[in-house]
């Protein structure tokens, strides 16, 4: 039966020479380790290579904005670091010490995009409320701040059992939302490319 449900059909894409990071927080971390998995799998399956996957904790769902800005701003100074220990800042800085060398290795692009996964299950008080807001808001704003696509794999369920059902790790058969947002970090990693 087909759904309306979905993404929908998408071309696909050619992940081979995309940088992607995942940013993901600790708690309930059973449900958690299995997004990451689904979404590693669609990386994968577009040609993502496993050196160009980083992947970063958080303690909390709260934790993700920060933690994608920062990580987001270490790789474009990465990007621009010449070599071991010395940035093109350091390079026109008098003091810097020239004797380290610099590495073979070519400099690391900044990320194509960065998917933020967390699941946040609703307890008995507002906690649930003020953090899924400011964590959605946060990191609309990175992506907006910053230019990186930021996909949004963050969970809101009322119950554990919804949250394993999101994670295919339930008994109705439900797939693994992170499949879904491994593939739209692809999408939006090669079509932001061309909206440069
Ligand atoms: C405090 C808290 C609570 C009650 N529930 C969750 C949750 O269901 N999922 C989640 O990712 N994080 C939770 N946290 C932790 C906060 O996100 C945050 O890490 C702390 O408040 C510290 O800033």
């Amino acid at each position: 039966m087909t759904t309306i449900k979905g993404p929908g059909a998408a071309e696909t894409f050619d992940g081979s020479g995309l940088r992607i990071a995942i940013v993901h927080a600790r708690w309930n971390t059973a449900i958690i380790e299995n997004l990451v998995a689904g979404a590693k799998k669609s990386l994968f399956a577009a040609g993502v290579k496993e050196e160009n996957i980083t992947i970063q904790t958080v303690p909390g769902s709260y934790e993700l904005p920060i933690g994608v800005q920062r990580l987001y701003a270490a790789s474009q100074v990465q990007a621009s670091n010449t070599g071991e220990g010395i940035s093109a800042t350091d390079l026109l800085s008098s003091t810097t010490d020239l004797s380290k060398t610099p590495t073979a290795s070519a400099p690391k692009k900044p990320f194509d995009a960065i998917i933020a996964i967390g699941v946040l299950i609703k307890g008995a008080t507002m906690h649930f409320e003020y953090i899924a807001d400011a964590v959605s808001h946060g990191l609309m704003r990175v992506q907006l701040d910053t230019g990186v696509p930021v996909i949004f794999g963050l969970l809101t369920v009322l119950t554990e059992e919804q949250g394993l059902e999101r994670a295919g790790l339930g008994s109705s058969g439900m797939h693994n939302h992170g499949e879904d947002w491994g593939s739209a970090a692809v999408e939006l990693g090669v079509k932001r490319q061309d909206w440069l």
